[in-house]
């Protein structure tokens, strides 16, 4: 946290993609210690080699971040191994029993002759990677060969996350989005050091993951989206290919199957879910919230819920099963409660952790789980409660950090309902104090939420991330004393050239000072 207080007045980072290096502390995330050396400067060339140990994941590592480095550098970066004796110098990737760099943390010492990483697991090597991305000129997001000198600033970074969960949310059901666009969220999320990317898969529009002991939930309940497009759904194999993706980028998925309410699209497709007496249900294509709810007193809904959540936990990695919980506006009080009390025993069976939406805060406590809180005033005596029996919190707060609401009141998609959420809005706060009554060890991390009822494409998706994802990516990672909007800023402004060359669509945002 000695961080010299001059490295945050950062000049805007006019050198990139010319001879002289980026400063060591041009990173966003900002690293929790960077000590520049003047003079101990690395230049990448042609006979660079990478190395690293036997470890497959980092050997997995090793091989990511010369795939980066190629395309753009035309060198040949060879992956080789750390006790070859013909190769000295170089990149080298090394796991060490250090464990003060905990699960994610990780060392960078550049020098003249060798660029040297090491970190207690290979996420930590990953994010090193990512750190050595951005020191490197804007041009290294380049496809194809360009020039270099490709310069690393000397010096050392010794850096680890503030909190252990830092992700986004992607509402697949209002829009439905290809198996190719969440991948690139994920590429998108890696780069600024986000572990999670929550998948909203079921929703009133649409219902969007296959359970082969429900097949019309896909079948039927995927046809359509907000609007009149198509809809869609993925396949077991479409989702698998997801979490492996984001497994092989150390990134968790989270998946959302929102209870009781916002089901409309599981009830067009099984109308017996519904409660008796209720208008059969139709296909919904609009954006109103809070009128479907599946029968909390039917014993068919908690089948129906057994069979979904375990095929869902069967074929996700990570300790995480969402059950939503929000706006399930018809089922009040008792029966609500009950619900979720029910629901939460249904995830323990299927080895899970449970999280919900703030709302199943009044549920009795389950062991572990989580309540993502989405509300928009710090004052929540219901989730302090729930806290103070054990639960603990996701910061989502809606008027902060929810990427569906509008930049300015011109933005051309998006919400206003919980404000306007311009740049210096999603970075100037803190999850570890925000909620009233929370301490700062209940908070596992932060996540913004993309709700894509206006959001169509993946331009569209990026231009509500980018820059705000990086926003959030700081607050989750950087320690508290890095906290800075003058530099942030800064540091922001220089990563336009790197998403203009990577085809990252974003918004220019009139408070941030681009090249
Ligand atoms: C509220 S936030 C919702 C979503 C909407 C969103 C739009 C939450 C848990 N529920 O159903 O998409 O507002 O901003």
């Amino acid at each position: 946290a000695d961080r010299a207080a001059t490295e945050l007045l950062v000049p805007p980072a006019a050198t990139l993609g010319h001879a002289a290096a980026a400063r060591l502390g041009d990173v966003v995330p900002a690293p929790e210690q960077v000590h520049p050396v003047p003079g101990a400067d690395h230049r990448l060339g042609p006979d660079t080699v990478i190395r690293v140990g036997a470890d497959p994941a980092a050997r997995a590592v090793a091989d990511q971040l010369a795939a980066l480095l190629r395309p753009a550098t035309g060198y040949p970066l060879p992956v080789t191994d750390l006790a070859d004796p013909e190769s000295g110098g170089g990149i080298t990737l090394t796991l060490t029993d250090d464990e003060a760099l905990g699960p994610e943390g990780y060392r960078l010492d550049v020098d003249r002759d060798a660029v040297r990483v090491t970190a207690g697991a290979p996420a930590g090597l990953l994010y090193a990677v990512q750190t050595l991305r951005q020191l490197l000129p804007a041009a290294v997001e380049s496809a194809t060969p360009v020039p270099g000198p490709w310069i690393l600033p000397g010096g050392s970074i010794v850096d680890r996350p503030r909190f252990p969960y830092r992700g986004a949310m992607l509402d697949v059901a209002r829009h439905f989005f290809p198996v190719a666009d969440v991948l690139r969220v994920i590429d998108h999320l890696v780069r600024y050091k986000l572990n999670h990317l929550h998948l909203h898969l079921t929703d009133d529009q649409g219902w969007r993951i296959a359970v082969d002991a429900w097949p019309r939930l896909t079948t039927v309940g995927g046809m359509g989206e907000v609007g009149d497009g198509p809809g869609g759904s993925y396949s077991t194999a479409d989702y698998q290919r997801i979490v492996r993706y984001a497994a092989d980028r150390h990134v968790t998925v989270v998946p959302e199957i929102d209870l009781p309410g916002h089901t409309n699209a599981a009830l067009v497709a099984y109308p017996e879910l519904a409660p008796e007496g209720v208008d059969p249900p139709t296909p919904y294509t609009g954006t109103e919230v809070g009128f479907s709810y599946v029968d909390p007193a039917s014993e068919r809904t908690y089948d129906f819920i057994a069979d979904v959540l375990g095929e869902v936990a069967a074929h996700t990695p990570g300790p995480w099963l969402h059950i939503g919980g929000d706006e399930a506006f018809k089922v009040k009080g008792e029966a609500y409660t009950g619900f979720v009390e029910r629901v939460q025993r249904l995830v323990a069976a299927t080895g899970k952790t449970v999280v919900g939406w703030h709302q199943i805060a009044p549920a009795a406590h389950a062991e572990g789980r989580v309540l993502q809180w989405w509300g928009t005033t710090p004052d929540d005596p219901t989730t302090a409660e729930a806290v103070r029996r054990g639960a603990r919190v996701i910061a989502s707060p809606a008027n902060l950090i929810y990427l569906d609401m509008k930049y300015a009141p011109d933005t051309p998609i998006g919400h206003d309902w919980a404000g306007l959420i311009d740049v210096r809005r999603a970075y100037d706060w803190d999850p570890g104090s925000h909620l009233t009554g929370v301490p700062a060890e209940a908070i596992l991390g932060v996540e913004a939420p993309l709700w894509t009822e206006s959001v169509t494409s993946l331009p569209e998706i990026e231009f509500m991330l980018f820059p705000r994802l990086p926003a959030v990516a700081e607050l989750g990672w950087s320690p508290r004393s890095t906290h800075d909007w003058a530099g942030f800023r800064e540091r922001l402004a220089g990563h336009a050239p790197r998403w203009t060359t990577a085809g990252i669509t974003f918004h220019a945002a009139p408070e941030v000072p681009w090249p």
